[in-house]
């Protein structure tokens, strides 16, 4: 008697996105160098985080940056730093894909660079969907936009692996509920690392900081145990 058995083999296809983001994921990792995808709406203070960052690690990490937009408002505000920081002109699209990171990737001098940060385009849709190859994806929520935004756009808290809420210096002038907010992130991302911060007075920063310094260190260490 035959006895047949069914093997599920499940498959991993990867789309064409991915397989380019895994291949920036690489390069990253040859030079040992730690890359976040910063994620929110408009105004939320992405380029404010990338300069307070930067000012603050600049003098013990080397940084650059990638900023998609359609104007160099913000890589100019950014270039302020000293830092190399490269623009993405996005021609209007409402996100940044792997395919546009790559194109930059050759301008970068990833063997002189520790961290790379990439501010995404403003927006709280399409950004989740797009791996660009980097380590951590940094959502930052901010007290104006109101507590409800993790139930409005779930797949972006879903794939943070960092949430900072920022602009926490207008909590007294909003009927914020933090707890509220909280307990809608907590559904989609339980444990997420939580940051209340504010990129205008730098309550909370170090915080924020101290967990780069972190990542920066771990995916050197890599690279140097590699050799
Ligand atoms: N009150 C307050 N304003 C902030 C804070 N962070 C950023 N802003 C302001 O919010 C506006 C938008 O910030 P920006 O960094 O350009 O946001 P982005 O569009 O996400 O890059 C600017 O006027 C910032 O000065 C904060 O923590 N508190
Ligand atoms: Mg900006």
């Amino acid at each position: 008697m035959t006895t047949t058995r069914k093997i599920n083999v499940e498959e991993k296809i990867l789309s064409a996105n991915d397989r380019i983001a895994q291949d920036i994921r690489q390069q990253l990792a040859d030079a040992g160098v730690f890359a976040i995808n910063i994620m929110a709406s408009p105004g939320a203070g992405k380029t404010s985080l990338i300069l307070r960052t930067v000012e603050a690690l600049k003098g013990e990490m080397r940084i650059a940056a990638v900023d998609g937009d359609v104007v160099p408002v913000d890589v100019e505000k950014i270039a302020t730093q000293g830092i190399q920081v490269e623009l993405i002109n996005t021609g209007g699209n409402c996100h940044l894909d792997a395919n546009m990171m790559a194109s930059v990737m050759p301008r970068l001098d990833l063997s002189g660079i520790d961290l790379l940060i990439v501010e995404n385009i403003g927006n709280l849709i399409c950004p989740a969907g797009f791996d660009l190859g980097t380590d951590a994806r940094i959502v930052i929520a901010s007290v104006p936009e109101g507590d409800d935004k993790p139930y409005k756009y779930p797949a972006m808290y879903k794939g943070a692996d960092v949430l900072l809420l920022n602009k926490i210096d207008y909590l007294s002038l909003q009927d914020f509920d933090v707890e509220y907010f909280r307990r809608g992130v907590e559904a989609l991302n339980e444990g997420v690392t939580f940051f209340p911060v504010s990129c205008r007075t730098g309550e909370g920063l170090d915080a924020w900081f101290d967990w780069l310094r972190q990542r920066v260190r771990e995916k050197r260490a890599t690279v140097a145990q590699a050799k």
